[in-house]
């Protein structure tokens, strides 16, 4: 399971539904040009928290179907309706994802043993593994050290999604389980990362950005610093301009110039203006080769 999972992005319709070809335009992008070793489903870059449960099931399956055993899935089913958790997670399962992941439950304030208790819940639902997805910037729920070792005893749960700023933590977690995998979750912060001794990452700028990815994990891994710092560098430059015109729209639009179908996103999000479309085009003209 170890390398780079791109957070796939979704293609929908103007109405809302999903836009089953440009989802599978996606993918084949991601799998064919990308180069990505896996796709993670359904987590935020996918829209995941705007949807319904039947739509959640329409994307697993239409990956899935794509993929077939071509790489890694990863599906992402946390949900605050554990009830919807546990279905979804048997249901990728089913399908024959290679593991679920599921983001730590938020908004109400839950305390440590909640989280356990979800997390345990989920995995007595399913036959699978899961890896941790912790985000605290969009959740507001901080795990520490040894919290993560108390999710880390079931042997299960085989990993994290770590997406924080925190790299005094990541190094603990690595020292003290170095048979857990570890991903990345921040691409602008893939190289200090990989120094630490990542299993991989799970990025949203991977669908447009995977080989400077791979090229910045691969040359840290070994021991090329200042290659990889280079690369990081041009990949922060486009990451800066992606965040400052609208990061899920921009990553959309920029999949469009490359000719696939990224279709548009569901509300609340809001799309483009026509000036923001075009100053997404200078940014594919600029950096995506
Ligand atoms: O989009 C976010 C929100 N984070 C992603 C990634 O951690 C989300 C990250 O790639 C993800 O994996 C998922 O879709 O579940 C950033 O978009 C990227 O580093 C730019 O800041 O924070």
């Amino acid at each position: 399971m170890n390398g780079l999972y791109t957070a796939l992005m979704c293609s929908f319709h103007d109405d809302g539904r999903v836009n089953e070809q440009g989802l599978r335009e996606i993918v084949r992008y991601n799998l064919d040009v990308q180069q990505v070793d896996g796709l993670y489903v359904n987590g935020s870059t996918g829209e995941n928290f705007l949807i319904s449960t039947e739509q959640k099931k329409q994307i697993f399956r239409v990956v899935k179907d794509e993929v077939e055993d071509e790489a890694k899935l990863i599906a992402q089913v946390g949900s605050l309706n554990i009830d919807e958790a546990t279905d979804l997670a048997q249901y990728a399962t089913d399908l024959g994802y290679n593991a679920i992941s599921a983001v730590t439950p938020f908004y109400y304030k839950f305390d440590f043993d909640e989280i356990k208790d979800y997390y345990f819940t989920i995995l007595d639902s399913v036959d699978n593994d899961l890896i941790i997805y912790s985000i605290p910037a969009l959740t507001g729920v901080n795990m520490n050290l040894e919290q993560f070792g108390e999710l880390f005893a079931h042997d299960r749960i085989i990993g994290v999604k770590f997406t924080a700023p925190d790299f005094f933590l990541l190094e603990r977690i690595r020292h003290q389980f170095p048979d857990k995998l570890i991903y990345s979750g921040f691409d602008e912060m893939l190289l200090p990362a990989s120094v630490l001794n990542i299993d991989g990452a799970i990025g949203s700028t991977f669908n447009i950005n995977g080989k400077r990815a791979r090229q910045i994990f691969e040359l840290a891994q070994n021991g090329q610093l200042n290659e990889a710092r280079d690369v990081q560098k041009v990949t922060n430059d486009l990451i800066t301009d992606v965040l400052s015109n609208g990061l899920y729209p921009t990553i959309k639009e920029i999949l469009k110039v490359q000719g696939v179908d990224a279709g548009t996103l569901r509300k609340p999000m809001k799309p483009l203006t026509a000036d923001g479309a075009k100053e997404a085009e200078r940014i594919a003209n600029t950096f995506i080769t």
